[in-house]
């Protein structure tokens, strides 16, 4: 099937129109702002269906809130360093600016194309020295307050690509970047870190604010943050100075401590392994573990393994001697990294004990039964009452929770302590396309900062190899590395590492509030008129990581006064996927339906309408050729419809007096006029644009094409469609002879009095008989039928006191009650 118009004609005919009439820029000062944002965009050069549903999705967005009256900022900008432009250099031999000015040249094209109403006044890279300086100066600003640092430890080392990763990067064990997927090592290294983690509790308690976010993202992020309470205490190793702090949400299983479990790469364990017998074997041992993920260690089920280090802990409540293991299931990262081993009442400690033959001793018993160590098949964590806990015994497990809490505490052996999950942010890359880190290291002074007028700390032009080989790519370009000391004015060396791209994305949507300031990164005033965003669109695959870390960075930015929110987004959108074949769509496979060929052969409206027509938003879309044919009947109907009439609209009409199917089709109007708005509000385009191709129907078979109510809802049906397909809606608008622009006509009201449902009468049996009759909505759902039927007085009547053995429904025609 082929579009019956000339759509590459008209298409760009629109688009340079928009673009000189500026109809898309930005209102100044918003008195009714509305900020929608689609996430910042990865320039992968040919676009697929994929790519483009959010775009469309935040297009619709954009033009529905402009129909409603509301001053629209709508920006766009490329998340343009990272990796994959480096791949290519290194394959290609281009230098990775050239080849992602090149990507973005060919992807900001496809969305020219798509007639996609951006602000490109707006446009931002992060390339660009003048973006990316504000990345360094907020890195010195994060550095001033004590945010920003630098840490030795073990540290995610990808083999892929060659540099460390943070926690958030690591998905499953491996690489988060799909081309790489390489299994993630641990390494010892410096880097440098951004210390989200004191930001933790108000990461947590911000997400009740957050009233506008799918509830999966918001548990995401709690899981992620990972927020519990619990007491810190304190076990004496025997025979040292050393103590083992432990962080425990059970202190009313103090009792039932067996063993203490410390992490391979727990701070304390090198103290406590050095100059013990067995150094040499648990040195090997060590080693051995920490070459496996943290996600394979913790894996549930999995056998545990663990070494016993030739030392012991004293219980601060029984004073028990306790032997102190190794233990794989341990985290360093988490608490303090070290455990009391609790077998009978935790699943993991029960494993270990198992296999290691330790003792198990019960110290909750379940609520009215009883619990023996030998017959314990897995470990019992319930609540219960306790039992072998010296003076605490015979307490419920909640009460004894507080009540050893307090005993610690008092005593100075314990303290109450929250824990989080989350990870400092670990910030350093060491590869070339990224923001140089503005730091100098002095041998004689240390870590010097750059100062602040010394700003951009720019990113060479030339490297010798884009593959780093275990260091920083940086290091090896002598102009660049060498340097002077800003204090000791000595030689100094620059740092080698450049910043996680993920920083560039934690604050370019305030970049757009003022994006060519080139004295500040963009003003408070700014931040006032248009945060928090009103609607952000995007992937749900940046939950724990780009939605937490924008959060982290307003929330800085505001308490250092530069920002007048402290939540960057109160709702949240997030798409499906777009799948071809069952399978995701994804450029590295090579598995899509690209952008660029099929605006050509089928042209931007079509694109669209596939896009929202085929599935709700927030699901996954399977993309079939029928979407193609089914956009383009529906097109080329609308475009039939308009020149057969003539391209003869009315702006307003009287409305009487009617004919009865004048009256009709008002009443038609009037509902698709409400459905499209409502559907429009919840994101519901897929069946705003059925309404619309329900409607076209009734415009179609309309007898009185000369009436006045006929031409009337065709103007109105050319404004409900101009945010799907707003090509041919500018260019019938045109024909027929409206002024300016259908794209800014705000959206029409609906006449209430004209919204009337068509009813039908719905005959009562029972038992096979006529005994009455209902009238309801056409279409009404079974059950309120039922409901209804129930309560006429007559069949009440009837059925009184009798037993219904079952109702059988068909829909809008025949109710029949059988009775016993
Ligand atoms: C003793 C105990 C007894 C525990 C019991 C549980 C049940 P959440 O809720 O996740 O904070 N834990 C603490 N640090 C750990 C680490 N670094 N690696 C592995 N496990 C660690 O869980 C806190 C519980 O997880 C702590 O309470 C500790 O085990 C374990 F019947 O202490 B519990
Ligand atoms: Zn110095």
């Amino acid at each position: 099937m082929k579009l019956e118009y000339n759509f590459p004609e008209i298409e760009k005919k629109w688009q340079k129109r928009w673009e000189e009439a500026g109809i898309f820029r930005t209102p100044t000062h918003p008195k009714n702002k509305y900020y929608c944002l689609v996430m910042y965009a990865y320039p992968s050069g040919d676009l697929h269906m994929g790519h483009i549903k959010n775009y469309v999705i935040g297009d619709v967005v954009a033009r529905t809130k402009r129909q409603e009256g509301k001053d629209v900022l709508h920006p766009f900008g490329w998340d343009a360093f990272g990796l994959p432009a480096e791949n290519a250099a290194i394959i290609h031999k281009v230098h990775p600016e050239v080849w992602t000015k090149e990507n973005i040249r060919i992807s900001k094209e496809h969305l020219i194309r798509l007639g996609i109403s951006y602000d490109w006044e707006r446009e931002i890279w992060s390339f660009d020295p003048n973006y990316y300086k504000w990345n360094q100066y907020f890195f010195l600003k994060f550095y001033e307050r004590g945010l920003a640092y630098r840490k030795g430890g073990w540290v995610n080392w990808c083999p892929g690509c060659q540099t460390v990763l943070a926690n958030e990067q690591v998905v499953e064990g491996r690489c988060y970047r799909g081309t790489c997927n390489a299994i993630v090592e641990k390494r010892k290294l410096e880097q440098w870190f951004f210390k989200i983690t004191a930001y933790a509790e108000r990461l947590w308690e911000g997400i009740d604010q957050l009233e506008g976010w799918p509830e999966n993202v918001k548990i995401m992020q709690r899981n992620w943050i990972g927020r519990s309470e619990g007491v810190e205490v304190s076990f004496p190793v025997l025979g040292t100075n050393y103590s083992l702090n432990i962080f425990t949400t059970r202190p009313d299983t103090l009792y039932g401590v067996t063993f203490m479990a410390i992490a391979p790469d727990a701070e304390i364990t090198e103290e406590l392994i050095r100059g013990t017998e067995e150094e040499e074997k648990i040195r090997k041992f060590i080693e051995r573990i920490l070459k496996k993920s943290e996600i394979e260690r913790q894996a549930i089920g999995r056998e545990k393994e663990g070494i016993f280090i030739g030392r012991y802990c004293e219980n601060p409540l029984s004073k028990e001697k306790i032997p102190i293991f190794i233990a794989d299931y341990v985290l360093a990262s988490y608490g303090t990294g070290c455990i009391m081993a609790v077998p009978a009442h935790d699943q993991r400690d029960f494993e270990f004990a198992k296999k290691y033959n330790l003792p198990i001793r019960v110290v909750i018993k379940p609520f009215g039964c009883d619990l023996k160590e030998g017959e314990m098949g897995e470990a019992y964590t319930g609540e219960g009452i306790m039992v072998n806990s010296g003076p605490f015994s015979g307490k419920s497990s909640p009460e004894g929770i507080k009540l050893i809490t307090d005993y610690l505490v008092e005593r100075g052996i314990g303290k109450r302590k929250v824990n989080y999950r989350l990870r400092d942010w670990l910030i350093s890359r060491q590869r070339y396309w990224g923001t140089p880190i503005p730091m100098i290291h002095c041998e004689r002074c240390g870590i010097v900062p750059v100062p602040e007028e010394d700003l951009p700390v720019l990113l060479p032009e030339k490297v010798e190899d884009y593959l780093p080989k275990g260091k920083s790519v940086l290091a090896g370009v002598a102009d660049f590395i060498n340097t002077t000391c800003p204090k000791c004015r000595g030689k100094a060396k620059r740092d080698p590492d450049t910043m996680d791209t993920f920083v560039d994305s934690s604050w370019y949507f305030l970049r757009y509030l003022d994006p060519r300031n080139e004295k500040l990164p963009f003003t408070y005033e700014a931040t006032k008129e248009w945060l928090p965003i009103d609607k952000y669109i995007g992937g749900i695959e940046h939950a724990c990581g780009h939605l937490i870390f924008f959060r982290f960075f307003t929330k800085v930015l505001y308490d250092m006064g530069l920002c007048a929110y402290d939540e960057p987004c109160l709702s949240l959108f997030t798409q499906g996927m777009v799948l071809l074949d069952g399978k995701v769509m994804s450029s590295s496979r090579k598995h899509g339906v690209w952008v660029g060929p099929f605006l050509e052969e089928h042209g931007a409206d079509v694109a669209r309408l596939g896009i929202l027509f085929a599935a709700p938003p927030e699901k996954d879309l399977d993309w079939k050729d029928e979407l193609i044919t089914g956009a383009k009947r529906f097109l080329n109907r609308i475009y039939r419809l308009f020149a057969e009439n003539n391209y003869q609209i009315r702006l307003e009409m009287k409305r009487e007096p009617l004919s009865p199917s004048e009256k009709k089709l008002y009443i038609r109007l009037n509902q698709t006029i409400k459905k499209v708005k409502e559907d429009n509000e919840k994101f519901q385009f897929n069946t705003a644009i059925a309404a619309l191709m329900e409607f076209l129907n009734d415009l179609t078979s309309f007898p009185d094409k000369e009436s006045e109510v006929f031409r009337f809802s065709l103007y109105n049906f050319l404004i409900l469609l101009s945010p799907f397909a707003p090509h041919l809606a500018e260019e019938l608008w045109e024909r027929a002879k409206g002024k300016g622009f259908i794209s800014s006509l705000p959206f029409p009201n609906y006449d209430s009095s004209a919204i009337k449902f068509p009813e039908v009468e719905i005959p009562i049996q029972i038992n096979g008989k006529l005994r009455s009759k209902i009238v309801v909505p056409l279409g009404s759902e079974e059950a309120e039928v039922k409901r209804l039927a129930l309560e006429e007085s007559k069949i009440k009547n009837y059925i009184a006191g009798k037993e219904i053995k079952k109702i059988i429904y068909i829909k809008d025609k025949l109710l029949n009650i059988v009775l016993d």
